[in-house]
């Protein structure tokens, strides 16, 4: 078995190589990653040498590339991580979201059509469905609410898997997507939520909340997610949608209080900063099809995965120090200053 995994020099691409490499001795897994700002070849360090494993430095959205690739490799299987992936970025310029979101995933599924493939699976997002009120805890994301988004990189990533599902109805592509909630664990790039929080707290600079900080997100352990990506590219049903999620609803003012209560510093650090545009109240994903069709669960709580993830970074600073101290800075400073 033959997979190529698109954007696996990022946060849950990367994971995922791991998972299956462990998992799978006997399959050959190529990395597809074109290394934006986002993507570091330091995290598949450990696999570099694995002869299963090969890395190509080259974009989705290089039509020649992927299907040059496609002729030496013979994929079975692609699983699409390959994303730009923060909404904030998004916000500021949407352009590069539809590049290699949209246009980079109709290459992906050209090149299988042209070359055959047993299965193209898409790694998509909760956020296609928008979002939920805060006051109807009773309503959860199912694979049937419609699509409804509400950034520039929401809809990319629906745009994405509206072509997906009709390169299946059109071509008979054997096609599978995940949508999943928030992922946390080891190598999440510092931009987002919870590694800023921890990244900032260690270095004792201010955690900037936004808005209210009652917007909630529904996390789920990296890990977990990429072993619901291993069933419904082994079990699922060709043209399903499968959600992806926990039932760990949290409030983002208790998760960055939480992070300060780990790690011993003030809440005097926490700064209530202007919200984001179009901010999303609150996800939550109802993973009913994926439990009784697939057997998922999710096996880490977010008590244990949060002390996991905390632990990673304080162990691993040699992984973040040289992001954060880069490029990184005018990103926060444009992003952070006078906010
Ligand atoms: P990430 O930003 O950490 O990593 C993205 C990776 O894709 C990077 O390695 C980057 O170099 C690579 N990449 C970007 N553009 C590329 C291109 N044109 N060609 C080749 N490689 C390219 O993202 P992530 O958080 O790991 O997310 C991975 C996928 O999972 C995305 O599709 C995202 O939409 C989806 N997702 C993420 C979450 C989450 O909480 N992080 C939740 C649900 C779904
Ligand atoms: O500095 C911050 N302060 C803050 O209050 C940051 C970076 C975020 N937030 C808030 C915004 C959100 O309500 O925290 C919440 C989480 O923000 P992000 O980490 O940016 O994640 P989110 O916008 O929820 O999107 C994530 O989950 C779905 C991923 O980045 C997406 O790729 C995925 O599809």
């Amino acid at each position: 078995m033959t997979i190529i995994v698109t954007g696996g020099a990022g946060f849950i691409g990367s994971n995922f190589v791991f998972h299956m490499l462990d998992k799978y001795p006997d399959y050959r897994i190529i990395c597809l990653d074109c290394l934006t700002y986002a993507g570091n070849l330091s995290t598949l360090e450990p696999v570099m040498d694995n002869p299963n494993f090969r890395f190509v430095k080259e974009s989705i959205t290089d039509r020649d590339a992927v299907y040059k690739l496609f002729e030496e490799e013979k994929p079975d299987m692609v699983v699409n991580f390959a994303a730009e992936s923060h909404v904030d970025r998004s916000i500021e310029n949407p352009q590069v979201f539809l590049d290699t979101n949209i246009i980079g995933t109709s290459v992906l599924m050209d090149a299988c059509r042209k070359y055959g493939i047993k299965r193209y699976h898409q790694v998509s997002t909760d956020e296609v469905y928008g979002d939920l009120p805060l006051d109807r805890p009773d309503l959860f994301f199912t694979e049937e609410t419609p699509i409804h988004t509400s950034s520039p990189y929401s809809s990319s990533k629906a745009g994405a898997d509206l072509l997906v599902l009709a390169y299946h109805r059109t071509y008979g592509l054997p096609v599978t997507i995940s949508r999943c909630s928030n992922n946390y664990g080891p190598y999440h790039f510092p931009e987002k939520l919870i590694p800023l929080m921890i990244i900032n707290a260690l270095n004792d600079k201010p955690l900037p909340v936004y808005g209210e900080g009652v917007n909630v997100r529904d996390w789920l352990y990296v890990e977990d997610h990429c072993k619901a990506i291993d069933l419904v590219i082994h079990k699922g049903t060709v043209g399903e949608v499968y959600n992806i999620g926990g039932h760990n609803e949290m409030k983002n003012i208790d998760i960055v209080k939480l992070i300060c209560k780990e790690l011993g510093k003030p809440e005097s650090l926490i700064t209530y900063v202007t919200d984001r545009k179009g901010h999303d109240m609150r996800y939550a994903i109802d993973p009913t099809k994926i439990h009784n069709e697939l057997g998922w669960l999710p096996e880490t709580k977010f008590a244990d995965g949060i002390k996991k993830t905390i632990r990673w970074y304080l162990d691993n600073e040699s992984w973040w120090a040289p992001i954060v101290s880069g490029e990184y800075q005018n990103y926060y400073e444009k992003m952070y200053a006078n906010r």
